[in-house]
């Protein structure tokens, strides 16, 4: 009641530049092969899943609430992007990735994925829309449901539903196999798949299934459990990893067509200890280029081009949930050999890699830090 507006004013001023210093807080990271890098703290969200970078240097991070916030190229929160689809958070799953399309630039449109609820069932759904932004606020317009799961289950486990634009101007979709194993083999279930469709949602002539029924026409892929992350390397190939039960996550060159074996086989064991096949035990599947037993629970995914971080081009850069890291992962043809792990003990969400070279990082859950890495000098 005492304080003076100039009181006010600058105790304000004061809380305010105590915040922006929480905010800039930097701390370095120690590589186990001895790389230190310094991460710098952008802001931090309310259990952030998901980034893409913007053209002009903004970023649009989705929330697993359903919120997705634009945000400057320095972190700051602008604004809460209108006309999204209403998303229940449910157990993995509510607002899941955001792209956009390869030729955003001049077309405006993105890509989200998000929980679709029927009852006492959900499943994955993707939208896609164009976006309009001023300086400080931004919304969609003709947003329209491309693509949903099918059939719809019952839980909240291994919705996946990554996003990402191949070389060919198709856009794929990861969709797990929430939590039901053996529909990854069946060809009338979108479930433990990647799919391929055009950007507005039609069905490619060419898909490897075509003719069969109009789920098999979709379907890219196979024999998939939870892919939460997919990037492209500089060749174009398509990469994606994905969470084993028991140990057993895998890195996998996506080729047309392939099956890479769940249930069927699995480096890593069922959750009550009952053994599955290797996939060394048989060809009849597609190995993975590196497997972990015990897991790292990856999500998140790129593939180094740049040259801030010397001697990185060409690795996948892997953010772990439970390892609590980012493994880099050097590949070569079809096989990948981890290098090293880099771990301030969070749970990494997602990663990207900034136009400068330098890596842009979610963690995970309630207060997800938003992290910017680069080499310490
Ligand atoms: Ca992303
Ligand atoms: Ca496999």
């Amino acid at each position: 009641m005492a304080m003076t507006r100039y009181g006010m004013v600058l105790a304000f001023g004061l809380l305010a530049s105590m915040a922006a210093q929480a905010q800039e807080s930097t701390f370095e990271i120690r590589g186990s092969d001895g790389v230190a890098i310094t991460a710098t703290t952008l802001n931090s969200f309310d259990d952030p899943w998901a980034m893409t970078l913007l053209p002009d240097g903004r970023m649009l991070i989705t929330e697993k609430t359903g919120t997705l916030v634009l945000v400057g190229p320095d972190g700051a929160r602008l604004a809460d992007i209108g006309g999204m689809p209403d998303v229940t958070a449910r157990g993995q799953g509510g607002l899941g990735d955001i792209i956009l399309h390869p030729d955003f630039e001049n077309n405006r449109r993105i890509y989200v994925s998000y929980v679709e609820r029927e009852g006492a069932r959900s499943g994955a759904a993707v939208d896609t829309a164009l976006l309009s932004l001023s300086d400080s606020s931004g919304t969609l317009a003709d947003r329209e449901r491309i693509w949903t799961q099918t059939p719809k289950e019952s839980g909240g486990r291994h919705y996946a539903y990554r996003l990402i634009f191949g070389t060919d101007g198709y856009l794929f979709i990861t969709s797990g196999d929430r939590g039901q194993q053996t529909p990854a083999q069946d060809m009338e279930s979108s479930l433990g798949k990647i799919i391929r469709l055009h950007d507005d949602g039609r069905i490619p002539d060419d898909n490897p299934f075509v003719g069969a029924g109009p789920v098999q026409a979709q379907i890219w892929s196979l024999g998939h459990r939870n892919p939460l992350g997919i990037a492209l390397d500089a060749q174009g190939q398509m990469w994606a990893h994905e969470m084993g039960p028991r140990g057993g996550d895998e890195l996998n060159r996506i080729v047309r067509g392939a099956n890479y074996g769940w249930p069927v086989v699995s480096d890593g064991r069922q959750y009550s200890g009952r053994r599955i096949p290797d996939h060394n035990t048989t060809d009849a599947f597609r190995s993975p280029a590196i497997s972990w037993v015990p897991a790292i629970s990856p999500a998140g995914l790129v593939i180094y081009q740049g040259t801030e971080f010397s001697d990185w081009q060409g690795d996948a850069l892997i953010g772990a949930l439970g390892g609590r890291a980012i493994v880099r992962v050097a590949l070569s043809g079809d096989r990948g050999e981890e290098i090293a792990r880099y771990s301030w003990n969070k749970r990494v969400r997602e990663i990207e890699e900034h136009p400068s070279g330098t890596l842009v990082v979610l963690e995970d859950g309630s207060g997800g830090r938003l992290l910017k890495l680069a080499p310490a000098d």
